[in-house]
This record gives C-alpha cells, sequence and structure tokens, in this order.
C-alpha cells in the first residue's frame, strides 16, 4: 500500500478550541480516506507546565514554549492559530513568510485592515489557508445549501439567525481576554456574531447593507480567569472595565435582495448555545438549530396540500455531505464532527493546491460586515459593505 504523504502540524494555543482541532485532527484518518493525513507534529503555549500536559493528553509529539520556535522549525507545515484575537495577524503573517500552511480560528482579526493584511501576506507567500468556521461543517448545514444550490427554495428572500449564550450573565464572572477590546477586537459581536455572519455569507449570499446596535449590560467585573467549560465566578477586590458589548443585534440587506435580521448575545437565559437559523425562499424554507444539529426542519410548497408542513430530516443518510464517513443513518454526530469535516477540506486544499472555503478573504468579508455593523452603532445609520471594504482589495466570487 502506498504510504500517504504526511502533513505535520504545529498548533499555537491549546485551551478550549485546541481541544477541538486536536481532537479533530486525530480522528480525521480513522473516518476519512485523505490523500494526504495531519500528524501532531508540536504544539506551543507560554505556560510550560500546562504545554508540556496538553501535548501528552491530546498526543502531540513535542512542545515549544515560544511560538516563534514553532514557525523555525523545518518538520512543521501547518501552522494552526488557536489562541486569542489579538495574536492571530502576527501569527499568521510570520507563518506565511515561512512558508507554512495556516488554519486559523475566528474572527480573523481584531480589525478589518489587519485581516487584509493577512490576507496580503497569505496571497503573497502562496500558502493554503482556511478560518475554522466549523458550524459550516454540520451535514445539515451542507445540505442545506444543496437544498438551496438545487434552487429547491427558489428565490430567497429572508433569513433570520442568532447565536445566544447565557455563560456571561453573572456579574461576578471574570473579566477575561473576550471582554478586552485590545485582546478580542469586539464582544459577542465579533465571537458569534462571525459564525452566523459566515452560515448566512454561506447559505444567502454576500450582504450590501447593515444597520446595527449593540449594548453592554455590565461594565465592571472582577479580574480573573474562568476554565475551559466558559465558567468562573471572582469574588474579586480588583475591578475592570468592559469595553466589548455583550450583546449585539442588526438588520441586513444582501446584494441578491434577501433580507436578515441577526442577534447575538451572552445574556441571554437558558440559551447555552442557540445557534439558530431559518431561510424563507419562494417555494420552501429550512431551519437549523445547533443544539439539534444533525436535523434540518424543511418545508416545501410543492408538497401535496394537505400534507405540507415542516419535515425533520435526520442528516445522517449516505446521501448527505460527510455522513457516509461516520455511522449507519440516524446514528448521530455532534460538535467535534463539524471540525473534523472542515480539516478534511484543509488537507484537501493541501493536496491539491488550493484555498478551500472558508479561507482568509472569507474571513476578510466576514470581518467587513462586523466593520460595517459596528460603524453603524457608532452613525446611528446603515453602513454599505463597499464603504468598509474597497472592492479592489478582494476578488469577489
Ligand atoms: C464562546 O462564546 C464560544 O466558545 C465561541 O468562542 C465559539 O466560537 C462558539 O462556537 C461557541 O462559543
Amino acid at each position: 500500500m502506498k504510504e500517504k504523504r504526511q502533513i505535520r502540524i504545529g498548533m499555537v494555543g491549546y485551551k478550549f478550541m485546541g481541544k477541538a482541532h486536536s481532537h479533530a485532527f486525530r480522528d480525521l484518518p480513522f473516518y476519512f480516506d485523505t490523500d494526504v493525513i495531519p500528524v501532531l507534529q508540536a504544539i506551543a503555549g507560554r505556560d510550560e507546565q500546562g504545554v508540556k500536559e496538553a501535548a501528552e493528553k491530546m498526543g502531540w509529539a513535542s512542545y515549544e514554549t515560544d511560538w516563534r520556535r514553532l514557525i523555525e522549525r523545518d518538520d512543521i507545515d501547518v501552522i494552526d492559530i488557536v489562541t486569542p484575537n489579538n495574536t492571530h495577524a502576527e501569527i499568521a503573517i510570520a507563518a506565511a513568510k515561512a512558508g507554512k500552511h495556516i488554519i486559523c480560528e475566528k474572527p480573523l482579526a481584531l480589525t478589518l485592515e489587519q485581516s487584509l493584511e493577512m490576507l496580503e501576506a497569505v496571497k503573497r507567500a502562496g500558502v493554503v489557508h482556511m478560518i475554522c468556521h466549523n458550524y459550516r461543517f454540520a451535514p445539515a448545514v451542507q445540505f442545506a445549501k444543496q437544498l438551496i444550490a438545487q434552487g429547491r427554495l427558489g428565490k430567497i428572500y429572508h433569513i433570520r439567525a442568532t447565536f445566544l449564550q447565557d455563560w456571561l450573565m453573572d456579574p461576578n464572572f471574570p473579566l477575561i481576554w473576550r471582554l478586552k477590546k485590545e485582546v478580542s477586537g469586539s464582544g459577542t459581536h465579533g465571537d458569534l456574531g462571525a459564525h452566523i455572519i459566515d452560515l448566512a455569507r454561506f447559505l444567502v449570499g454576500e450582504f450590501r447593507e447593515v444597520v446595527g446596535m449593540m449594548e453592554t449590560f455590565i461594565k465592571k467585573r472582577p479580574l480573573g480567569d474562568m476554565d475551559i467549560h466558559l465558567k468562573g465566578r471572582v469574588e474579586g477586590t480588583a475591578w475592570g472595565e468592559v469595553d466589548v458589548d455583550d450583546a449585539s443585534a442588526f438588520l441586513a440587506r444582501f446584494e441578491n435582495g434577501a433580507l436578515g435580521v441577526f442577534e447575538v448575545s451572552r445574556f441571554s437565559r437558558g440559551n447555552r448555545a442557540g445557534n439558530r437559523f431559518e431561510i424563507n425562499g419562494e417555494r420552501g424554507s429550512i431551519r437549523w438549530d445547533m443544539e439539534n444539529m444533525n436535523n434540518l426542519q424543511v418545508y416545501l410548497e410543492d408538497d401535496e396540500r394537505g400534507l405540507q408542513g415542516f419535515r425533520t430530516i435526520n442528516c445522517t443518510e449516505v446521501e448527505h455531505p460527510y455522513a457516509s464517513a461516520y455511522w449507519p443513518a440516524g446514528h448521530i454526530i455532534g460538535y467535534e464532527h463539524t471540525f473534523i469535516n472542515l480539516l478534511v477540506e484543509m488537507m484537501n486544499g493541501i493536496a491539491g493546491g488550493y484555498s478551500p472555503s472558508p479561507n482568509f478573504e472569507d474571513g476578510v468579508r466576514n470581518q467587513a460586515v462586523l466593520e460595517a455593523v459596528e460603524r453603524s452603532v457608532q452613525t446611528g445609520g446603515w453602513v454599505s459593505i463597499s464603504e468598509v471594504l474597497p472592492s479592489v482589495q478582494v476578488q469577489s466570487r
């Protein structure tokens, strides 16, 4: 049997997303027969004890305490960036210069300008690049895309999407990095908004203009840290300012004439991962909910009168994207498999010499929508995407 080319991964960071990516790299060759296979070569983190333990637990062959060292190593082909947002640009640009392929967590950067620099760097270096919008890779979401592309819903009129969580509602939840603008860029807006913007771009098309609002409900928090499960409570005496949003909502018009309503919040009691959307077209509608991620609700107007209604399709049949790699029909998969499916595309891209979507270009377009909403919040009016993203800089599809 021919030995497969090994793609040696170097991952920077090792917490929540590090766990998701490590697991996906490990399991990928178990489920998928890709032309090249990932090898967990090395991880980097500043705390030697922490990074050493993470390497052992998650199956990495070696570790470094400085990410620069990872980039210098000639036994690394891909740099995987799972660190806080303010480090993405520096690591990605250095990795591109060193000729490494790159996979980066979302949002791509702190600002649109920074994301454009990252895109420029990967294009100049000619490396393969992707951004980790994993929810696209739920089989039910991929199937929704197929139905829309086949015209089963007809012309698309509406998308309404939410990503609602509630882990930040305790006033004693600490001032973690996600609540500091200089580290995260924005709050819930960039963290969760980036996901539903990506789903909307994937399923409906490009945004034309937006108008939004944002709120920070709790403006001061105790200094401290949370755990990997987004849990933390500090009875601290030292407090700091929250300078990002707790919730953000916006309306949008799409290039194809569709209308969008979007809402993200970390203050939606009872919602743990309320990543949901509904899309309405002239001949049908679809609904998806991350917490029941294997199911797609589909309504088709062409159904016989009297039998019309939303049907629930459990997207685990061999006809559904990625599903045949896993289990017999009805044997559901989970959150972690969305990362495996995404990394399969990364491996295919490396084998074929192209950057699969979502790549840094998608990251830039996503960042442009995020930034347009922020600008709209400041000006109080509609902002068009072309105002924030000059068309010369990113090729349109
Ligand atoms: C926290 O809000 C978080 O972990 C996000 O950072 C992820 O991107 C999202 O997928 C789940 O929630």
